[in-house]
């Protein structure tokens, strides 16, 4: 079947005609509820669908795969990715079955993947954007992380099936993007560009700061050249679906082998601009202490991934070096500077580069936003020059507050600070 992208009522009929999956004729409706930079995303309800494992859900996700960008129909994207998502989304779900959605079906000639409907659960970025607590999140996504990360890298995999594996999730077209947007455009005046106006003076300083493109330039060549794992490729807080209880984490389509710290830097970056965005929405106290909130989460991912993935090594690792403590220490001392400074990276990206975040975006007041705009500015570059001597997440921790301080000075309070000091110890 050649590829068309979907209408509703495609995707509509496309669904009833699965009997695997459809459990008799029932009233379906379809509305496309995508609101990323790629794809269509279509939610079925309002049915009975056979999952597979016994069990019937009442509704159904159809991601299709456009063949341009969503955002911008002049940028050609290949289809590919469909299959590149289903290849990692099946890789992810038999390392850490919890916190993958359910895959119900794939047609690689129209690139969609009809999946488990996530229809309780909201997108993490906008959870923090309404400041509401998850307690379990940072140990769920730590947990995912190491092991995801630890099952196709040459510790959970031998090397020959792990070369195969890195070549089947070659994915060239897509790691571009990341190239071009993440390590390039923003540190120079790029036609791609796109920053609030108020903040001209701290963009060019970006641009003339031979430090900070000299760290972006080595972690572009990192990105670029060290197979070090299966990565899920692009894990902000809009691929993180959650709850009170639960967490999944969609959207593996950038998925290629990379450094493991661009998984990790991507959520702790994107935490880091609902941190730094947070004083636009005002709240004094409330404020401050949801901040320090997303602090707590910050170093919880980091502390859940370092007990997870210290036990992975210690109970499964079939490198013949992994016998060695030194080694591993200074491997996940590694992977920490590595997340450090990709984190800073995907932090002044979202501000200066083409794609932005919700976080800063929903809040209209231009001069306010730039203010926040300008504090993660200084903490991406904090973490991207200081990566090397900051050893310990407390030390960390100050770094980010001294950065997020240096222009506001203590204008957004140091109550949640001491407050944040004694909860990280
Ligand atoms: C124009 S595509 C921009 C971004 O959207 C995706 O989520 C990736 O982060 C990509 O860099
Ligand atoms: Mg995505």
């Amino acid at each position: 079947m050649a590829y068309y992208p979907f209408t509703e009522q495609q995707a509509l009929d496309y669904i009833r005609a699965l009997p695997e999956l459809v459990d008799g004729a029932a009233e379906l409706t379809c509305r496309e509820i995508g609101d990323g930079n790629l794809n269509l995303v279509f939610r079925i309800s309002g049915g009975r669908f056979r999952t597979g494992s016994g069990e019937t859900v009442s509704g159904v996700i159809v991601k299709q795969a456009l063949p341009h960008l969503r955002v911008l129909d002049s940028w050609p994207l290949t289809l590919h990715r469909a299959e590149v998502e289903h290849m990692a989304l099946l890789r992810q779900k038999a390392a850490c079955p919890e916190r993958v959605p359910d895959v119900y079906h794939f047609n690689k000639e129209l690139a969609l993947i009809v999946m488990q409907d996530l229809n309780d659960y909201v997108i993490l970025r906008k959870g923090l954007i309404s400041r509401t607590g998850y307690p379990h999140a940072a140990d769920h996504i730590g947990r995912f992380l190491a092991a995801t990360l630890f099952a196709c890298s040459d510790l959970g995999m031998d090397p020959g099936g792990k070369k195969r594996l890195a070549a089947a999730f070659v994915n060239p077209e897509l790691c571009k993007i990341s190239e071009d947007l993440i390590f390039t455009d923003p540190f120079h005046d790029a036609r791609l560009n796109r920053y609030n106006e108020y903040i001209e003076p701290e963009v060019r300083a970006v641009w003339q700061d031979r430090a900070l493109k000299l760290e972006a330039a080595q972690l572009k060549q990192k990105f670029m050249t060290e197979a070090q794992a299966l990565l899920h490729g692009d894990l902000h807080t809009g691929s993180i679906m959650v709850n009170e209880r639960e967490t999944k984490v969609i959207d593996p389509e950038f998925a290629f082998f990379g450094p493991m710290g661009f998984d990790i830097g991507a959520v702790l970056g994107n935490l880091l601009l609902n941190y730094a965005a947070q004083p636009g929405y005002g709240g004094g106290r409330e404020m401050e202490a949801y901040r320090a909130e997303v602090l707590e989460m910050f170093a919880g991912v980091w502390s859940a991934f370092e007990r997870a993935f210290t036990t992975l090594w210690t109970n499964r690792a079939v490198e013949h070096w992994a016998e060695l403590e030194a080694y591993r220490k200074r491997y996940v001392a590694q992977v920490f500077a590595d997340s450090l400074g990709f984190a800073g990276c995907k932090m002044i990206r979202r501000i200066i580069g083409l794609a932005h975040v919700e976080d800063m975006e929903r809040l209209e007041d231009a001069q306010r936003r730039a203010e926040c705009e300008r504090a993660a500015i200084r903490i991406g570059r904090a973490l991207m020059l200081q990566r090397h001597r900051l050893s310990s997440m407390p030390d960390v921790i100050r770094a980010i507050q001294r950065a997020a301080d240096a222009e506001g000075g203590t204008r957004h309070g140091n109550a949640g600070r001491a407050a944040r000091h004694d909860a990280l110890g």
